[in-house]
């Protein structure tokens, strides 16, 4: 039989939709047809397996799934046996503390004596535990936000993204306890061909990351600036250079990272660069 590996992802909600691009842009074609709790690939050696997040790190352990997307939160919460493969750079966000908007905050001695209700107990007793800070927490499942208004904690530690949810509830964010984003988790032993798979995997993955973190350059140049211009355009080599029609003046061809992006093309335009295009990557194989 052949060996598949069997990718664990969320069923619906708000890791779903950048998951399965992500590995459409691998190139791993499939259907999930709605309802479905399994699907296999037509062209790559991978099965999927549709969960709900807090159950897929647990999956994961038991070796029910052996890989999984989930965001870092629930895997630090749920604590199972697994690791951290490869963070995946979406569904980012942070689990902080928030307070009364009115309440003024001088530091985390704030919380002493207080009651915190959150759905991530074991992240938050662990940070107040290294902050020496003695609270009481109060596990709730969902609408963390509105325990305040009803009395029922003083405070709370949920996930923020924009912020507009804690803003509504009259609440202010004043610690980040945790940073997280998705990530792909493997359990402790896979077989020798289920990590061949794997490797493949984030051979793809990787090339994916680099073509989204890196745009390709083109621009023409007098040539006696191209030394200057060159200097800002670290490339994967050397970036490629070509002769124009017009005597003098050459086109050059390279890439940059999407980091340092707009500082580039501003010091390219002051040397003299004209013509400047810049075009998304679809892969980038090192
Ligand atoms: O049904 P299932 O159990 O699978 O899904 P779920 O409802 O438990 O999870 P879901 O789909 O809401 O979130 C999945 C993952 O997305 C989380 O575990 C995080 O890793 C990540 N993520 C990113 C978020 C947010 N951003 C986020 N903003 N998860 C939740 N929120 C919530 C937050 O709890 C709060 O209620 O959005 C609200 C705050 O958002 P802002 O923009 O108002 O700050
Ligand atoms: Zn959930």
């Amino acid at each position: 039989m052949d060996t598949y590996l069997r990718l664990a992802i969320q069923k619906k909600g708000r890791l779903s939709d950048d998951s399965l691009s992500l590995l459409k842009e691998c190139g791993i074609k499939f259907s999930n047809g709605t309802g479905k709790l399994m699907a296999a690939s037509r062209n790559f050696p991978i099965e999927f397996l549709f969960l709900r997040d807090d159950d897929i790190p647990g999956y994961v352990a038991d070796g029910v799934a052996d890989i999984g997307i989930a965001g870092e939160n629930v895997v630090l919460e749920k604590n199972k046996n697994v690791s951290i493969v490869k963070r995946l750079g979406f569904s980012k966000c942070r689990l902080s503390l928030a307070i009364p908007k009115g309440h003024t905050y001088e530091g985390l001695t704030y919380f002493n004596g207080k009651s915190i209700a959150t759905s991530y107990p074991n992240i938050l007793g662990q940070f107040l535990q290294q902050n020496s800070i003695n609270a009481e927490i109060h596990e709730i499942s969902g609408s963390v936000e509105i325990a305040p208004g009803i009395g029922l904690a003083e405070a709370i530690c949920d996930l923020v993204s924009t912020g507009s949810t804690l803003l509504s509830n009259g609440l202010k964010e004043v610690e980040t306890v945790l940073r997280s984003e998705a990530v792909l988790i493997a359990g402790e032993s896979l077989t020798e061909a289920k990590q061949s798979i794997l490797n493949n995997l984030l051979f793809r993955l990787e090339s994916v990351q680099e073509g989204r973190n890196n745009k390709y350059i083109l621009l023409n140049a007098p040539n006696e600036k191209l030394d200057e211009i060159i200097s800002y355009l670290p490339g994967m080599r050397s970036p490629t250079i070509m002769p124009l029609a017009q005597k003098g003046w050459s086109s050059l061809h390279s890439v940059i990272n999407e980091d340092a992006f707009w500082e580039v093309i501003e010091n390219l335009k002051k040397a003299g660069a004209e013509g400047i295009l810049v075009v998304p990557i679809e892969k980038m194989i090192k």
